[in-house]
């Protein structure tokens, strides 16, 4: 006979094997000093984008502000954050990166 705790750890059990984990979005923030080419740099090494697909992402952030570079995990966005702020201020780029979790 199973006992209340025990169906309440399998309900558990099954909606964290269910449901997927929240998402974040990795965003790129526009600034007047990185260049262009640190910044699709940036793109192809810590989010595995083509070049051209890099250029595009560049290019909206220059021109809207900002732009999504991926969606991931909470532990895997805030690696990306990390490694990204880490490589810019390395080349002492003032280049923001942040993550926000989706809706
Ligand atoms: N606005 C920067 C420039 O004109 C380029 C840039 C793009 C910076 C995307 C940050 C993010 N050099």
């Amino acid at each position: 006979m199973a006992t209340r705790h025990q169906h309440e750890t399998e309900l558990a059990v099954r909606a964290t094997q269910t449901t997927p984990p929240p998402m974040w979005r990795v965003v790129l923030l526009n600034d007047d000093f990185t260049p262009m080419d640190f910044v699709v740099m940036v793109l192809q090494t810590f989010f595995g984008l083509e070049i051209e697909r890099a250029t595009q992402i560049m290019l909206k952030v220059h021109t809207e502000g900002r732009g999504i570079c991926g969606v991931y995990p909470q532990d895997v966005a805030a690696t990306k954050v990390s490694d990204v702020t880490r490589c810019a201020r390395q080349h002492q780029h003032p280049l923001q990166c942040i993550m926000e979790i989706e809706e």
